[in-house]
């Protein structure tokens, strides 16, 4: 698979991304599209906390509440790290919760790898829809969940795993399930 999809390239690739920090912005340009179309859907975007270092998402974030996109329902892979290291070093993004309620959205932390916690937040989220203030679910995950030497080593983000670390990989997660 690409890297970084490419629309018509691969099935259910709707846009062309790789640049960070563009999701939230289409997410918002989603729902005023149904607004002018007359559609009433729903709209998840899956946003990165080493991603929401860009500038675009705040930008996204002030829109979406001005716009009142209720239907919009953020979900933040909050795992403590980007690519070059430790959010925290990299640029803070603590107090997060805060910042996403500062800026005009309804917000519920959830166990990013409990998936009953995760459909129980969206079934709390859409609740508030009416209200017309967009929702973040922030979800508290770790790196390379599951993969012991992946969880504890950042660096993996970029590199592929050599065949005998993908094989001890599939023997951690299939003992796993
Ligand atoms: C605008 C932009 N800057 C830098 C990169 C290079 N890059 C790719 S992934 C990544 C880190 C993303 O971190 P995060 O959003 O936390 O993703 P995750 O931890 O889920 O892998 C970076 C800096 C990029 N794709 N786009
Ligand atoms: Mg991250």
């Amino acid at each position: 698979m690409q890297g970084h999809p490419i629309q018509g390239a691969m099935p259910g690739v709707e846009a062309t991304t790789g640049s960070l920090g563009q999701g939230l912005s289409l997410g918002v340009g989603h729902i005023l599209g149904a607004r002018l179309n007359g559609f009433d859907y729903r709209v998840y975007v899956l946003l990165g906390d080493g991603e929401c270092e860009a500038g675009q998402v705040w930008e996204a974030a002030m829109s979406a509440a001005h716009f009142r996109c209720g239907k919009l329902h953020a979900i933040l892979d909050y795992n403590k790290y980007q690519e070059t290291g430790p959010i925290a070093r990299e640029m803070a993004l603590e107090p997060l919760v805060e910042k996403w309620k500062s800026f005009g959205w309804y917000v519920v932390e959830a166990n990013g790898h409990n998936l009953e916690d995760i459909l129980a937040k969206i079934r709390q989220v859409q609740l508030i829809e009416p209200t017309g203030a967009p929702s973040i679910i922030i979800a508290h995950t770790v790196k390379g969940k599951g993969v012991s030497f992946v969880e504890s080593d950042y660096t993996f983000h970029g590199r592929a795993l050599k065949p005998e670390q993908a094989e001890k990989a599939r023997e951690e997660l299939d003992a796993a399930r």
